[in-house]
């Protein structure tokens, strides 16, 4: 998981220590938690020697996952299973030591430190050896799969999902379209029997732990007890709920037009396969069929990256002068060199976009397989997001070494997008005309097309993975259960009837590869609300979706404030430090699209929404 990879969220999936072997100085962690009286002074101890344990295994750990994400083969899958085991071992057996702390007083930060470590691990291991090293097998073994994927239409023709997501965002063809999309999920069905297996060993391993299961721990990383944190969810979720349907409402229309409405029947959920991404996630591709009849300029910056000839590392470069103009440092000079731009192609490489922070000092960077587009532009700044911010907590005690949720992680870069505006575009040469207000529609259809509608896909993911994990549904039910929620949470269908065998979670990244998925969704609503904050710190007085940030030192110096932060303070403080609220809140989402609501209700008129 890359984004921080060696932090405890990504250790997760991510990494372990050395084994169950033990070094003296964690023998003597160990016998500490033994003590029959335990006081405040033991845990800050222990707390001390377990830093210094799990910075020992992090390093190794950390390049043993680079190397299998960068060149998945049976030698580094072997090591990165290995080292994941190790890691995740040693976590599992401070998280239980950390434990036993529960009913000793100590100070806040000792607290927090202690609740840090219990939580600290995505999938916790059984103590058991032989099924630890299974849970370690399996992970990477997914990993791989999703990794090494391809669908082929032959024995000749086969294609990679770079190559398949690039057709799904530009072919009109609905026969092409159906072929990738269940292409794509022919690569998933392996994994079903594995997943299944992961859940039961991590499930183990969790009540361990002294949880009831997986989805538990989950939902308990928040700064707020674990079961009232979904209902925080569907909060945030009816605040934007109405605005969702009102583009589902015209998307499903546009296309109705466009494909006929056999192909898009108007009362129904829309066939996943036509709205421009392989999991109809993000819709922006699909802006040139939604567009408003009216003509309206809209920055189209693929085709500006194309015609001033740039290449992925200009690319990044760009990407990287934003963060500075905000006074951020530049990237240090082995990001350029260790990192992965493009697709390599004399091996297999997870092509997922991820960036991370080898050492917690200056070893950054990111592994992409750039393609030249605006979407991808995007997602640079997305990862260098995640550089900054492991950059600015790196004095952080290694607890802390994280962002005050996970959603802040995911959050920061795509806050810096939002600032891609045609005042900025205009600033660094890419376009040459600021289009005027009467094209503000267009542009925030754009948008929303990419942020509204990831929205309840966001939610949907963990939906699925609480219940999978809580045992509430059955491996026989993953698929039923997963399209269930696409269609109520998205009104988004599976274009052709699924077989028994079909695993499509599975052909999402971050269910094999274990990322939580709720930070995006949480991402989605928190880069609203640090976007406005750090316009009115910058001074900008327009509307926001027309302002860019960049060279406000003031907003860099405002954003740096929250991200030193790291997890030291409950994310509500964090929050606070930057935004003057401590609540996450959609209502600057509402404010952001607010003349896009009411277009999207004038195009409504007369259809018949909802699904
Ligand atoms: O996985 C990512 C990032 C890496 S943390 C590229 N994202 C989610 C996805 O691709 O599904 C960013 C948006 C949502
Ligand atoms: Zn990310």
């Amino acid at each position: 998981m890359k984004y921080p990879t060696k932090t405890l969220v990504a250790l997760i999936v991510g990494t372990s220590l050395i084994g169950c072997g033990e070094s003296s100085t964690n023998a003597q962690a160990t016998d500490q938690t033994m003590a029959t009286t335990l006081t405040a002074q033991d845990a800050k101890a222990f707390l001390q020697q377990a830093q210094a344990d799990i910075e020992k295994i992090q390093l190794p750990s950390a390049h043993a996952q680079w190397s299998y994400a960068t060149n998945i083969n049976l030698d580094t899958a072997a090591v990165a299973a290995y080292m994941n085991e190790q890691y995740s071992n040693l976590i599992a057996k401070l998280a239980k030591q950390a434990a036993s702390f529960n009913n000793v007083e100590v100070d806040t930060d000792t607290r927090r430190q202690l609740d840090l470590l219990r939580n600290g691990l995505t999938m916790p291991p059984p103590q058991d050896s032989a099924k630890s090293a299974r849970l370690a097998q399996i992970s990477a073994d997914l990993d791989g799969l999703y990794g090494a994927g391809k669908y082929c239409r032959n024995e000749q023709e086969c294609f990679s999902l770079v190559e398949m997501s690039a057709e799904i965002a530009t072919s009109r063809n609905p026969d092409l379209l159906l072929e990738f999309w269940e292409g794509w999920r022919q690569a998933s069905i392996p994994m079903k029997s594995l997943y299944a297996e992961q859940v039961e060993l991590a499930n183990k391993g969790a009540q361990e732990q002294g949880f009831a299961n997986v989805s538990e721990l989950w939902q308990g990383q928040y700064d707020m007890p674990a079961d009232e944190f979904p209902g925080e969810l569907d909060r945030l979720w009816g605040q934007v709920q109405p605005f969702y349907e009102a583009l589902h409402c015209h998307v499903r229309a546009k296309l109705g037009e466009f494909y006929g409405e056999d192909q898009v029947p108007q009362d129904k959920p829309i066939p996943a396969h036509l709205l421009g991404n392989m999991w109809a996630q993000s819709w922006g591709n699909i802006y040139d069929i939604v567009k408003p009849e009216q003509e309206m300029q809209v920055p189209d910056v693929t085709a500006a990256l194309t015609a001033q000839g740039y290449d992925e590392i200009r690319m990044v470069r760009q990407a990287e002068s934003f963060f500075t103009s905000l006074g951020f440092e530049p990237l240090p000079d082995t990001f350029w060199q260790r990192s992965q731009f493009q697709k390599p192609d004399d091996r297999e490489v997870q092509c997922h976009a991820s960036a991370w922070d080898l050492d917690d000092k200056e070893d950054l960077r990111i592994k992409m397989c750039i393609q030249i587009t605006g979407e991808e532009f995007n997602t640079i700044h997305h990862e260098l997001g995640h550089n900054i911010y492991q950059r600015a907590y790196q004095h952080q005690p290694l607890l802390y070494r994280n962002s005050a949720n996970d959603g802040f992680h995911e959050a920061i870069g795509d806050t810096i997008a939002l600032s891609i505006t045609p005042k900025y575009l205009k600033q660094i040469g890419l376009i040459d005309d600021i289009p005027d207000a009467s094209n503000d529609i267009g542009m925030l259809l754009q948008i929303a097309l990419d942020k509204i509608a990831f929205i309840p896909f966001g939610l949907m993911v963990d939906q699925w993975r609480w219940k999978v994990f809580s045992g509430e549904i059955s491996p026989e039910k993953y698929n039923e259960l997963w399209w269930q929620l696409r269609e109520q949470y998205q009104g988004v269908a599976a274009p052709i009837e699924r077989s028994a065998d079909a695993f499509d979670p599975g052909a999402k990244y971050h269910v094999p590869a274990n990322v939580p998925y709720t930070r995006y969704f949480l991402a989605h609503i928190l880069q609203f609300q640090f976007h406005k904050a750090l316009c009115d710190i910058a001074g900008d007085q327009g509307p926001l979706n027309r302002c860019t940030i960049y060279g406000s030192k003031e907003a860099g110096t405002a954003l740096n404030a929250m991200l030193e932060m790291g997890a030291s303070q409950p994310w509500q403080s964090a929050l606070e430090t930057l935004t003057g609220t401590s609540q996450m809140d959609a209502s600057t989402i509402q404010d952001y699209f607010a003349p896009l609501k009411n277009w999207l209700d004038e195009q409504n008129q007369g259809r018949q929404c909802g699904w």
